[in-house]
């Protein structure tokens, strides 16, 4: 599950993206609402450092919302700027925009103190792959009155998007890798789409999926797919109920798992099945050293 992140690309992104930081007045910090503890980088508070930055709880319309205002009530007792957005639809971006320049206004009046011209804040978008950065880039992209030009201290072919009245918006996000060692998390990452389909043990991932679906959110899989009761314990069994109300069948009559399985997973992902939190406030609070 891990092939796409060795040591040497780790410190390499992180190397670029302190550089990088340079010249950044705020990060938002862009995580999945559906998993807010477990799409968040391991090392993200050493990375950002004394930075102010906004956390955005991307793609709220696939989470649960009264598990989204837990965790936005979460962030918001930890004294975080906290916002929650769906960059695919355009919801809450107005939101953030105020947040950056809200907290990036204590640092320009700061500046102004010292007698620093006023200038545009600058901010960058920094997250693990799939959470969202260029579905956001693009939206502000939408919103953005100009794009200034190159400037020095920034990688070749990267700009600077100006949003709205005093706010710029390097261009290329930052990619943070994920947690990487703990198993529960790692599936998380993959039920969500954060994780390649094609680097995990799809069968496996799926499976452990059927059974949480069974296990906490069974009258919803009843309904879907118009399963008997009791459902059986066994997650296999279960899937060859799935497939059999979906006439996932091969010829002669075999059990197709493995399109039955894919049905699940994307109907999972895409919304069909309702919104769905996996990472809890409370259960993952201690494990929160990072936000
Ligand atoms: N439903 C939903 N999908 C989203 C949202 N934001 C991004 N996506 C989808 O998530 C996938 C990954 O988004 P992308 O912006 O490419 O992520 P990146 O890898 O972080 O740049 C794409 O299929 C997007 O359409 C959101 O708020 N809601
Ligand atoms: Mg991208």
């Amino acid at each position: 599950m891990h092939i796409h992140w060795f040591p040497g690309h780790m410190a390499k992104a992180q190397r670029m993206i302190r550089e990088q930081l340079k010249l950044i007045d705020v990060v938002i910090e862009l995580l999945d609402a559906r998993i807010p503890y477990s799409s968040a980088n391991p090392v993200i508070s050493e990375i950002i450092g004394e930075k102010p930055h906004v956390v955005a709880l991307n793609k709220i319309d696939l989470a649960e919302p009264e598990l989204t205002k837990q965790w936005m009530s979460h962030f918001q007792n930890m004294n975080f700027s906290v916002v929650a957005l769906d960059a695919a639809s355009g919801n809450g971006m107005k939101n953030l925009i105020g947040q950056v320049e809200k907290i990036a206004g204590d640092k320009l009046a700061k500046l102004a103190a010292k007698g620093i011209k006023p200038r545009a804040v600058r901010a960058m978008i920094l997250g693990i792959p799939n959470v969202g950065k260029s579905s956001l880039i693009n939206r502000l992209l939408g919103s953005a009155t100009v794009r200034t030009g190159d400037k020095p201290g920034v990688t070749r072919g990267q700009q600077w998007i100006k949003v709205g009245k005093n706010l710029e918006l390097l261009d290329t996000p930052g990619v943070l890798w994920p947690k990487l060692d703990d198993q529960e998390i790692a599936f998380k990452l993959a039920a969500t789409g954060a994780i390649k389909d094609d680097v995990y043990d799809a069968e496996k991932v799926i499976l452990k999926l059927v059974g949480l679906l069974r296990d906490d959110y069974s009258e919803r899989l009843i309904t879907r797919y118009n399963l008997p009761l009791p459902l059986p314990a066994d997650d296999s069994e279960l899937l060859g109920l799935i497939a059999a109300r979906r006439g996932c069948l091969r010829s002669g009559g075999i059990v197709d798992y493995d399109k039955a399985g894919r049905i699940v997973l994307n109907e999972f992902r895409s919304g069909k099945l309702g919104g769905f939190t996996l990472d809890r406030p409370n259960t993952e609070l201690d494990g929160m050293s990072n936000n």
